[in-house]
């Protein structure tokens, strides 16, 4: 049966939504990264990268989520574009990589310095925040000409969106008044949030208790470039 290696954090529940709406049986393994467990030699074998998510199928392993995405819609012929030299498969691709390049990175980092960066981070943090900000107005104004992010059907590339989308009033540190801001996102976190797979992941996400607490030992995990400063 298909592993998946995941938290609770954006990148394996985008993942987790896609198991869901396949019905692929999957054995969820949690992996605990403020506990360091990313960087067991068991994981670090799966994923090099030591992140989440990552999944063992048979002879497959993968990390990295948008490419799992595509790697399970290909292979089970579902919420992807199939034929290679069309303009939506192109449209897909572009997506998938915009919100994997863009949106993750920059909304990763704009949480890292509006939460737990030290001071100075003035400078940092309005680089993130714009750079956030700029990337998700771009889908919510591709959002305010269509009803879903390639074609006209639901896809791997909306369950990418929603995966950062629904965290977007913390991501941006704006709370409910991001949606105003921000009504088509709104608008898909809700569509998708209602789907029965968006709500299946619910129970996945209160099956295991991961370490809540941001101690010393899990900011060493979490940040390691800090041990740099530590040492002068
Ligand atoms: N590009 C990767 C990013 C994965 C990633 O950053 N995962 C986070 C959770 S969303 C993680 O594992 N964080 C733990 C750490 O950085 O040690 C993907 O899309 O899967």
């Amino acid at each position: 049966m298909l592993k998946f290696f995941y938290n609770t954090a954006p990148n394996p529940i985008k993942v987790a939504l896609l198991l869901e709406e396949l019905g692929l049986p999957y054995e969820p393994h949690p992996v605990d990264t403020r506990k360091g467990e990313q960087f067991s030699p068991a994981f670090v074998a799966i994923n090099p990268n030591s992140k989440v998510p990552a999944i063992v199928d048979g002879d497959v392993t993968m990390f990295d989520s948008n490419a799992i995405l595509l790697f399970l819609a290909d292979r089970e012929q579902r919420f992807v574009p199939r034929d290679p030299r069309s303009a939506e498969r192109a449209q897909a691709l572009s997506w998938l990589m915009f919100v994997a390049s863009g949106i993750g990175p920059f909304s990763g980092q704009s949480v890292h310095f509006r939460n737990a960066a030290p001071e100075p981070k003035e400078y940092a943090l309005n680089r993130y925040d714009f750079e956030a900000h700029r990337h998700w107005t771009v889908l919510e104004q591709h959002l305010a000409r269509h009803t879903w992010m390639v074609g006209d059907a639901y896809s791997i590339v909306d369950m990418a969106v929603w995966g950062w989308a629904r965290l977007m009033p913390y991501v941006l540190g704006t709370g409910d008044a991001t949606w105003e801001r921000y009504p088509q996102l709104k608008r898909l976190v809700d569509t998708i949030g209602a789907r029965p797979a968006a709500q299946r992941i619910e129970a996945l996400r209160t099956r295991h208790a991961f370490k809540a607490e941001m101690d010393e030992q899990a900011r060493k995990f979490m940040y390691p470039q800090n041990e740099r400063l530590a040492k002068g």
